[in-house]
């Protein structure tokens, strides 16, 4: 049976609990493919995973390999293929008796993070792994761990699918289609509420989505806000943070990159600025992808964008190069 390494930090939080049985079922990697699953969590959590693996050999998979926990980063990105970087330190969160409230501040203390996690994965994963960035603030953090894993072979992720899903389910839910008529939907920019899910460029039936829509003071005052706040939105219903649509969205953006992008169609997600759409070099941006599924993947050129999709693309790039500024020294 063909084997894939996949390493995923966070391995004992929320999304990780609806993420892992779908890595190691079949699902995201294919039937017929053993996936090695390296569980890895701070030294204070890493004994719950014991039971996480306990759960996942009760779900009896066959595609189910060996399972490793560990709190080191090291042994747990070792010839990874893909590496999934969910765990990060949530806003709120006290530190040496301080409440880590400012955006700048949860940008270091993750930062601090993604160093060591980056330059691990640069030394020790394989030459052409793949990573997808969870933890927000997802871009900044993928912005430091690329720069810090310094090897141009491997392809760095930060994860905008769960954003564009959402964006695909209320074109899908307004116009009264199924979710499976709406296509080329496109997060441009930062995996925060200055996003712009673009419905210019997403399609309905083939069609334009705002041209189906046909109404600018919907997209712009109901649509745009829905999407940009859609996580606080659930947070404040649920009590917590989205958990299993985060987990599908990644397995989505697992699949999209190991798969051929069907025809016409394209996938969001961010990954380093080539310069593309007059986004500055190396940012973390969000990006029309398509995948040729043997693993190379490019950013798809020659997406119109009107006025108002610029002045909204140009917000996002500011917020990305300012969260740049904040992380300089890590750089
Ligand atoms: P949880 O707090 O439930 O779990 C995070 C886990 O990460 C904890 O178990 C913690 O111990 C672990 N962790 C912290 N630092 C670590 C390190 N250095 N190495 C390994 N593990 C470490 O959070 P959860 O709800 O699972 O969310 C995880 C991250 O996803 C958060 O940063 C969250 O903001 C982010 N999200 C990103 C989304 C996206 O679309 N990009 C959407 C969902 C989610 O909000």
């Amino acid at each position: 049976m063909k084997e894939i390494n996949v390493a995923v930090t966070g391995g004992a939080g929320q999304i990780a609990y609806s993420l892992l049985p779908r890595l190691v079922s079949g699902e995201t990697f294919g039937k017929g493919v053993k996936v090695n699953l390296r569980l890895i969590e701070i030294p204070q959590v890493v004994d719950k995973l014991e039971g996480t693996i306990m759960e996942l050999i009760d779900c009896g998979f066959e595609e189910t390999g060996s399972l490793l926990a560990t709190a080191d980063i090291k042994e747990g990105v070792k010839d990874a293929d893909w590496v999934l970087l969910v765990g990060s330190i949530p806003r709120g969160i006290v530190i040496d008796g301080k409440k880590i409230e400012e955006r700048s501040d949860l940008l270091k203390i993750n930062g601090g993070i993604f160093t060591d996690q980056g330059k691990a994965i640069g030394e020790l994963a394989k030459a052409n792994a793949k990573i997808l960035v969870v933890g927000n603030p997802a871009n900044t953090n993928a912005l430091i761990g690329m720069t810090k894993a310094n090897n141009s072979a491997q392809q760095w992720f930060a994860m905008t699918a769960l954003d564009a899903n959402r964006a695909k389910a209320q074109l899908a839910i307004k116009t009264n289609k199924d979710i499976c008529d709406v296509s080329n939907l496109t997060i441009w920019g930062n995996h925060s509420p200055t996003m712009f899910p673009d419905p210019y460029n997403a399609l309905i039936g083939g069609v334009s989505a705002a041209e189906v829509i046909d109404d600018q003071n919907w997209i712009e005052n109901d649509y745009l806000p829905l999407v940009q706040q859609r996580g606080k939105a659930v947070i404040d219903a649920r009590g917590a943070s989205s958990a299993a649509s985060a987990a599908n969205a990644a397995i989505d953006t697992v699949k999209s990159v190991q798969s051929k992008t069907a025809e016409g169609d394209w996938f969001s997600a961010a990954i380093a600025s080539d310069g593309s759409y007059g986004v500055p070099e190396g940012l973390i941006f969000g990006y029309p992808l398509r995948s040729d599924g043997n693993g190379n993947v490019e950013i798809v050129q020659g997406v119109e964008l009107n006025d108002f999709a610029k002045s909204k693309i140009e917000i996002t790039t500011q917020e990305l190069q300012e969260e740049k500024e904040a992380v300089k020294d890590l750089l």
